[in-house]
């Protein structure tokens, strides 16, 4: 067993796997944890020093694993426990932790539990689960208990012949959701946590964390969602988050299990949580988390917020984003700690998304999108792939997309309601998951740059020719190489980490400029999120001082956290002009 590795969570960088993507060692086309190991080079050299593992459990693969038949068993397609002692020891080597994702909301509907719960009304599994009789309509025809429309589309609810009852599944129909009301199931789970933790992990990414409390009326029952659109079934997602016991589950979640492990790193996955939530989940004094993923800032370039509305495109106002992550920086600091992140497997690609992915534009505002994520107080995630600065992928039929939520989608969009294909098929493009989840690039190598020797689950994007780990890593300019410089950055300089924030400049639409403050220093993070050339009006009390150049993400101003610069570093802010797409980290004397 290898060694737990405490850490302070504040000042960590966490890289996030998606196994199935990341490196395949056998060549059946799936990665694995065979080829993690053999891949840890790559993040050594980056400098993160935690990893995030999307799940490896046991599992029918409905939702690519956070649908999980046995939380104790690596599925075969990602190897044996073997393979992940291995890997974890090659990890723990290397300075590197690992966090698992403990998909804890639901199980699969394959899971030994569900499949006894579902038999019999007696089971003694029946209970681990949420059960509902039908409602009857006007001509006593059976209707589902509430009008919740699931996260991958139709009702949450579903008919089970057997026991005459239909059961709660807040996102596909194998994903039963588990009743934390019981407190045998909670105890089940905690033995889980145990398992992995005495095996040496050294924490957990929550799963959906804030919906395990649902909203139960003093009769048992479950209210409707608020109807806001024609039709029967109505955005449900909303109405099992953040319900009234979380606090009280998470409460005994650090008293059964997280006090008991000291230096255990969790981050709650909290879709829908405000800052309220985000303060009690994560308070440095009690809360039970040690930082939360809100979605805020996810949901400001769709029409209808998250999960129902986010295929409802909208262009980023760069005013919402600044609202939107001061509110947050104000609201955690010295009162709970934010994750950073803009990518992971369940967003699209944040070059093409936020920055400019073209052949001009693709390298300098992917760098910039990385220094203005950790040029704010949180702990930074690196989504596989976002150091290369990879963009979405955008396949011709929809077959080619194996993700569940875009064939839900399609089918409910196109098939039943009728939508435009073209315009579906746009919003497939510009939000679907799978943009996040083709394999990573390794090499500039046919026939599919070193991911598989097989046949890829999952196209890569065509342009690894030119965007892959090998060819990044030899290109001081690269992506990758500013990710390196910043992330070493943020471990010498506590100002990136824990400094307080301040906006500047919160009216205008393609400047971004944030103050930083730690122990009497003064930093400026200010970058250009336009393709043209903008003056920097700053405020006078900042031009009058000195200020370094820190780190830039052009050539033409690297800045002294680049190992290439030479000459002086002085930079005046009295008449700053930003090229497109620059973003530069300032000191001001
Ligand atoms: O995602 C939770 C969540 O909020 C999803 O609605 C996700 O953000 C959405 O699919 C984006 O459109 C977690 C996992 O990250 C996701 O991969 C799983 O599909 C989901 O929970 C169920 O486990
Ligand atoms: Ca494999």
């Amino acid at each position: 067993m290898s060694r737990r590795l405490p850490i302070d969570f504040r000042t960590a960088v966490v890289y996030q796997i998606y196994p199935r993507s990341f490196c395949d060692s056998n060549g059946d086309g799936i990665g694995d944890l065979p080829g993690i190991t053999a891949r840890l080079d790559h993040l050594q050299a980056l400098g993160v020093n935690v990893v995030w593992l999307s799940p490896i459990y046991a599992s029918p693969q409905d939702d690519n694993g956070y649908d999980i038949s046995d939380y104790r068993a690596i599925a075969p397609e990602f190897g044996t426990l073997a393979d992940f002692d291995t890997m974890l020891a090659a990890m723990h080597q290397r300075g590197i932790r690992l966090m698992m994702d403990l998909v804890v909301n639901h199980s699969s509907d394959e899971h030994p539990w569900f499949q006894q719960a579902r038999s019999s009304r007696d089971n003694p599994f029946h209970d681990h689960y949420i059960w509902r009789e039908p409602r009857r309509g006007a001509d006593g025809e059976r209707q589902p208990p509430t009008n919740w429309e699931a996260a991958f589309n139709g009702s949450v609810w579903e008919w089970n012949e057997p026991t005459g009852e239909y059961y709660l599944h807040m996102f596909s129909r194998k994903q039963p959701d588990l009743n934390w009301e019981n407190p045998r199931l909670r105890g089940e789970v905690y033995d889980i946590m145990r398992f992995w933790l005495d095996r040496g992990v050294d924490g957990f990414r929550m799963d959906v964390i804030n919906m395990i409390s649902k909203p139960w009326r003093d009769d048992g029952s479950l209210p409707d969602a608020p109807v806001v659109r024609p039709g029967f079934l109505q955005p449900g997602f909303a109405q099992s988050c953040n319900g009234p016991r979380l606090h009280e589950f998470l409460a005994e979640m650090r008293r059964e299990v997280l006090d008991l492990y000291p230096g255990c790193i969790t981050v709650g996955e909290a879709p829908l949580a405000t800052v309220e939530e985000g303060r009690a989940l994560t308070h440095p004094d009690t809360g039970a988390l040690n930082m939360l993923f809100q979605f805020e800032h996810m949901d400001l370039d769709s029409v209808g917020g998250h999960v129902s509305g986010k295929w409802a495109l909208k262009p980023l106002n760069l005013r919402d984003m600044k609202r939107t992550m001061q509110r947050w920086q104000d609201a955690l600091d010295g009162q709970g700690w934010n994750s950073l992140y803009l990518s992971n497997h369940d967003q699209p690609r944040p070059v093409s998304r936020f920055g400019d992915d073209s052949p001009e534009h693709r390298v300098a505002s992917a760098k910039m999108l990385g220094t203005w994520l950790h040029g704010f107080q949180g702990t930074p995630y690196v989504y596989q792939g976002e150091e290369l600065g990879m963009r979405n992928v955008a396949f011709d039929r929809v077959e080619d997309y194996q993700d569940i939520e875009i064939r839900n989608y399609w089918r409910t969009a196109v098939l039943e309601r009728g939508e435009d294909p073209a315009t579906v098929l746009r919003s497939i493009h510009a939000k679907g998951r799978d943009n996040a989840r083709t394999p990573m690039p390794w090499q500039a190598e046919a026939p599919h740059a070193g991911f598989t020797c097989g046949t890829p689950w999952l196209p890569l994007n065509g342009d690894w020719p030119q965007v892959n780990a090998q060819t990044a890593l030899h290109d001081p300019d690269s992506v990758f190489h500013h990710y390196r410089r910043l992330i070493a950055l943020r471990q010498q300089h506590p100002i990136l980490a824990m400094g307080q924030t301040t906006l500047l400049l919160p009216e205008h639409t393609a400047i971004y400029a944030v103050l930083r403050e730690w122990q009497n220093q003064h930093w400026v993070i200010v970058t250009n999120w336009s393709s043209a050339v903008h003056e920097v009006p700053f405020p006078s009390e900042w031009t009058t001082r000195p200020a370094q150049l820190v780190l830039g993400n052009l050539s033409a101003r690297r800045g002294l956290g680049d190992e290439r610069h030479r000459g002086p570093t002085e930079i005046k802010l009295s008449d700053l002009q930003l090229q497109p797409w620059e973003g530069l980290i300032v000191s001001l004397g």
